[in-house]
């Protein structure tokens, strides 16, 4: 008798600004669910590891200038260097939890106000990309932010940029989209990332067929 197919892992995408909590929210929900006997694994977008990476870790950190659409681009390349994982992760039942995703994708490079790279354009190169089941979105003012360890080291990071890049987020949002004060301490906030994680994963390991 033939086995029922493996339900499908969800993809749990978190979005922030700069120094929100991001990295420390997915790892403890991750970690949460494998207590709870989930298959789940952890991703960061950018990957800076592979060769492309590392050409955003340059730009990043400020070693190297880019044309704004080259860097837009490369941003998606390293995107895309990992759909077939994703898709063979999340097909075999693997839940993704990325802490960055095509949204920041979208939503940093709008913020440059560069005419030929809308909001629109920028959507239009990440539909081949799996979808998320759920954006976690950690909000919190680019002043708050600022305060945060660290702050101010890499390209990005200055406030005026910042609040650009909350309001490019805001034009994003949809019916995937949960919002998150990223005010709170770590641990407050972990409760309510975990009251919106939890639903969404249960469901689609209850059986949701992978979608594009
Ligand atoms: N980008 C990214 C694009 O332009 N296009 C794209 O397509 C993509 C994918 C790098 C940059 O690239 C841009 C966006 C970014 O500018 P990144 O490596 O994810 O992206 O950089 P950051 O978002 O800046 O990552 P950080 O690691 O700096 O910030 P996180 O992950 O939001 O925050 P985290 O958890 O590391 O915490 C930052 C500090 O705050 C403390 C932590 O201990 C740490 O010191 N902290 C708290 N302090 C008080 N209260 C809390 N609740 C706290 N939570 C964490
Ligand atoms: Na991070």
């Amino acid at each position: 008798m033939a086995t029922a197919p493996r339900p499908r892992g969800a993809l749990i995408v978190f979005e922030g600004g700069d120094r929100c909590g991001k990295t420390t929210q997915c790892s403890k929900m991750v970690e949460r669910l494998k207590s709870q006997g989930v298959d789940a694994v952890m991703w960061r977008f950018p990957d800076r590891s592979t060769s492309i990476g590392a050409a955003i870790n340059a730009y990043l950190s400020n070693q190297s200038q880019l044309d704004d659409a080259v860097i837009h681009m490369l941003f998606v390349a390293n995107r895309l260097e990992k759909r077939d994982e994703m898709l063979r992760l999340l097909a075999g039942g693997t839940t993704l939890v990325l802490d960055r995703y095509s949204y920041s994708g979208v939503a940093y490079t709008a913020a440059k106000g560069v005419p030929h790279l809308s909001i629109d354009y920028c959507k239009s190169l990440e539909v081949v990309l799996p979808a998320a089941d759920l954006v976690v979105h950690m909000s919190m003012s680019a002043e708050a932010t600022a305060a945060r360890g660290g702050y101010g080291e890499e390209r990005y990071e200055k406030v005026e940029f910042q609040a650009r890049v909350m309001e490019a987020f805001g034009q994003l949002r949809d019916e995937r989209w949960a919002a998150i004060d990223a005010a709170g301490t770590i641990d407050a906030i972990h409760e309510q990332v975990a009251a919106v994680v939890e639903p969404v994963v249960r469901r689609t390991l209850q059986g949701a067929v992978l979608g594009r």
